[in-house]
C-alpha cells in the first residue's frame, strides 16, 4: 500500500477539517485532532506500532478509522465526508484567514459553497453581517480571492515537477515514441518556469499527436501543427505545455535548440559562424556545401564545436562556451556520497531511522546524518537533550548493525528569536555535528536576524547553517539576511552553508552558492528529507550547484566518511 505515518496523520487531520466544515460536534472533531497529535508525538514508525489503541489519545473510533486505512489504503469515513461536503468549500481553505470554523459558518448561514458564491456574498454585504466577520475581514477575503484568481505568469519549479512526472509517465506509455526529453527552463532547472517543453522523437507524428490530445487534465488546445502541439493542462494551476514532434535523427539538434537558453543559443551560433556553419533545430549546416549534419547525442554535438558537454543548468550565455573549451570540473549527482540533513519519526519525519538508513543504502550512500528538530520547535515534536541522547543510542546500535554505511548523529537546532541557541555548548559537544536553523520570527529586522545567524556561525559546535535565507520560491522572500556578511562570517569560522535541495527552497540559490565558492566557503547539498521520496531531491540540489559552477571539492558530502569525521572534530 505504501502508506506511511504521515499519511495517517494527514488523513485524521483531513477528517477533522471536513467535520469542522460540516459544523459537527466539537468533541468528535477534537478526537481526530488528538489522535493525529498522538501519532505525531509517537517516535515509532508505522511498522513498529502493533496496537494503535494503546497510544494515549487514540480511542475506539479513531482506532477503527486508522486500522481500515492501514489495511485497505482507503477510508470509508473520509469517502462519505467527501460526498457530503461540497468540493468548492475546500478550495476556500486556500484563502488566508479562512479556516474550517469560518467556512462552516459561511456554508450554514449563507449557503456559500465555492469561491464565486463567497465573492458575491462579500460584494452584496451579507458576509459582513455574520458574527465575527467585520468590514476588514470581508476586505481581506476579497483581496485574497482576487490574488488567487490572478495566476502568476511563471510558476515555482516545485509546482511544475509533479506535473512533469505525470507527463513523463504518460509519454513513456506511448509505443510510437522513440525517445523524449524535457527541454526549456524545466530542463535547465530554473527556479520559476513559464511553460513546460518536451521534445519527442517519432516516425509516427500523427498518431503521437492524437494520443497527446487524450492526455489527462487537458483543458485547452492552444495550437496543433504537424510538429508542435501546445496545450493547457489543468492542475492546481493551469500549465502550458509545448510538445515538439520531430524525426529521430533530428532529436539532438532540436533538443539543444529548445533547451536554450536563448542567450546560450546566440553564443553557440556565433561560434558556428566562425566555422562557416549554421545551427538550427534540424542540424548543423555547412554554409559552403549546404550539407546538414545531425548528432547521436549532445556530447557529440558539443564535440563538433570543440567543446566539452555543457550541462543544461549552465547554458546561460554567461561565459560557458569559452569555459567549456577546456575541462570544467562541475559537480554531478554521482559525486554525492551521502546526505547530511534529514528527519525521522522522532520529530516530524514519516520514517524511522532504520528505514531512512536502508533507503540510503539502497541509494548507494556511504553515510547519512540524522538531524531531527530540537526542542524549541514543538510543532515538529522537536527533541530535548534526553531524547537526543536516546536517539544517539539507537544510532550507535544501527552503526554496529550495518557495516556498509555510517550514520552521523546530528541535530537541526533552532536559533531562537532572541539569538540564543536551543542547547548549551556542554550538550552540543556530545553530537557528531550540529546544523543551526531559523524557523521562527521571520519578520525581525536585519540587525536582529544577523545577530541570530552570527551567534550560530560563531559557535564552535555549530558546523552548518540550514536554508540560510529562509525563502520559499514564489511564496515567501525569507528573512532580512545580509548574505555577504554571512558568507564572510562563514569563511572566517569555517561554517558550512547548506544548499537545501527541496525544490520549494533551493536555498542557497545558485548565485549565492557561486559567490560562496569564490570566497572559499564550504557548502553541503542536503535533501532535508521528511520521507523516502524526498531523499531524491538531492538531484535538484546538485542542479542548483551546477548552475553555480560548484566543484565537487567545495561540497562536504562529496567527501569520504573519514574526511568528514575529521572535519567535524577539527571544527570544534
Ligand atoms: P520559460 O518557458 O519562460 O520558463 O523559459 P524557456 O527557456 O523554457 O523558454 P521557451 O519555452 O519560450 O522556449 C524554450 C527554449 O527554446 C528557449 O530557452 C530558447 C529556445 N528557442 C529557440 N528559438 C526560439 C524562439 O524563436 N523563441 C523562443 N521563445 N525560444 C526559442
Ligand atoms: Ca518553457
Ligand atoms: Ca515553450
Amino acid at each position: 500500500m505504501g502508506k506511511n505515518k504521515k499519511d495517517i496523520i494527514q488523513l485524521l487531520e483531513k477528517i477533522a477539517l471536513y467535520l469542522e466544515i460540516k459544523g459537527e460536534n466539537p468533541f468528535k472533531i477534537s478526537a481526530y485532532r488528538k489522535a493525529a497529535q498522538a501519532l505525531e508525538r509517537d517516535e515509532r514508525s508505522l511498522n513498529e506500532i502493533t496496537d494503535f489503541k494503546k497510544i494515549k489519545g487514540i480511542g475506539a473510533g479513531t482506532n477503527t478509522v486508522i486500522r481500515e486505512f492501514v489495511e485497505t489504503g482507503t477510508s470509508e469515513t473520509l469517502a462519505q465526508l467527501e460526498e457530503d461536503v461540497p468540493k468548492g468549500l475546500l478550495s476556500l481553505l486556500k484563502l488566508p484567514g479562512l479556516g474550517g470554523k469560518r467556512i462552516a459558518q459561511l456554508y450554514k448561514e449563507l449557503e456559500i459553497t465555492d469561491m464565486l458564491s463567497l465573492k458575491t456574498a462579500c460584494d452584496d454585504g451579507t458576509v459582513q453581517q455574520l458574527p465575527g466577520f467585520g468590514k476588514k475581514t470581508v476586505e481581506n477575503i476579497l483581496a485574497a480571492i482576487e490574488a488567487h484568481d490572478k495566476q502568476p505568469d511563471r510558476l515555482p519549479i516545485a509546482v511544475m515537477l509533479p506535473i512533469v512526472e505525470k507527463l513523463e509517465t504518460y509519454l513513456k506509455e506511448i509505443p510510437e515514441i522513440d525517445q523524449f526529453s524535457q527541454a526549456g527552463s524545466i530542463r535547465r532547472r530554473k527556479e520559476t518556469i513559464g511553460d513546460l517543453d518536451f521534445i519527442i522523437a517519432t516516425n509516427e507524428k500523427a498518431v503521437v499527436k492524437e494520443t497527446l490530445l487524450q492526455i489527462d487534465g487537458l483543458k485547452d488546445i492552444i495550437a496543433q501543427g504537424d510538429t508542435k502541439v501546445s496545450v493547457t493542462i489543468e492542475a492546481d494551476y493551469d500549465v502550458n505545455v509545448d510538445f515538439r514532434l520531430i524525426d529521430p535523427d533530428e532529436f539532438t539538434t532540436t533538443l539543444h535548440h529548445f533547451t536554450g537558453s536563448k542567450d546560450h543559443n546566440i553564443a553557440m551560433r556565433q561560434l558556428a559562424k566562425q566555422n562557416r556553419e549554421k545551427i538550427n533545430e534540424y542540424g548543423v549546416i555547412d554554409e559552403k556545401t549546404g550539407k546538414v549534419q545531425t548528432f547521436p547525442d549532445e556530447t557529440a554535438f558539443f564535440q563538433h564545436f570543440g567543446l566539452h558537454y555543457i550541462p543544461p543548468e549552465l547554458r546561460q550565455g554567461a561565459g560557458e562556451i569559452e569555459a567549456f573549451k577546456a575541462h570544467v570540473p562541475y559537480i554531478k549527482l554521482s559525486d554525492v556520497r551521502g546526505d547530511l540533513h534529514m528527519h525521522t519519526t522522532w520529530s516530524d519525519g514519516a520514517q524511522s531511522i532504520e528505514e531512512m538508513v536502508n533507503h540510503a543504502r539502497h541509494l548507494g550512500y556511504e553515510y547519512i546524518g540524522i538531524t531531527d528538530h530540537s526542542k524549541f520547535l514543538q510543532v515538529a515534536n522537536g527533541l530535548n537533550e534526553t531524547r537526543l541522547r536516546r536517539q544517539k543510542e539507537e544510532i550507535d546500535v544501527l552503526n554496529e548493525k550495518y557495516s556498509d554505511i555510517h550514520i552521523f548523529s546530528g541535530v537541526e537546532m533552532d536559533i531562537l528569536p532572541d539569538g540564543s541557541l536551543d542547547f548549551s555548548d556542554d550538550f552540543l559537544i556530545e553530537m557528531d555535528y550540529v546544523i543551526g536553523a531559523i524557523h521562527s520570527a521571520f519578520n525581525q529586522t536585519e540587525a536582529q536576524i544577523m545577530n541570530r545567524l552570527n551567534r550560530a556561525l560563531e559557535n564552535p559546535y555549530v558546523h552548518m547553517i540550514a536554508h540560510p535565507t529562509g525563502r520559499l520560491i514564489g511564496r515567501r522572500d525569507g528573512y532580512q539576511v545580509n548574505m555577504e556578511k554571512v558568507l564572510e562570517k562563514a569563511k572566517e569560522t569555517g561554517t558550512i552553508l547548506e544548499i537545501n535541495a527541496n525544490p520549494n527552497r533551493f536555498d542557497l540559490s545558485s548565485e549565492w552558492a557561486r559567490l560562496a565558492q569564490e570566497m572559499g566557503v564550504m557548502l553541503a547539498i542536503n535533501s532535508d528529507a521528511h520521507n523516502f521520496e524526498m531523499m531524491a531531491h538531492v538531484q535538484y540540489g546538485v542542479s542548483v550547484a551546477t548552475a553555480g559552477w560548484i566543484q565537487p571539492e567545495t561540497v562536504l558530502n562529496t567527501w569520504s566518511t573519514d574526511r568528514i569525521k575529521a572535519f567535524f572534530k577539527a571544527h570544534e
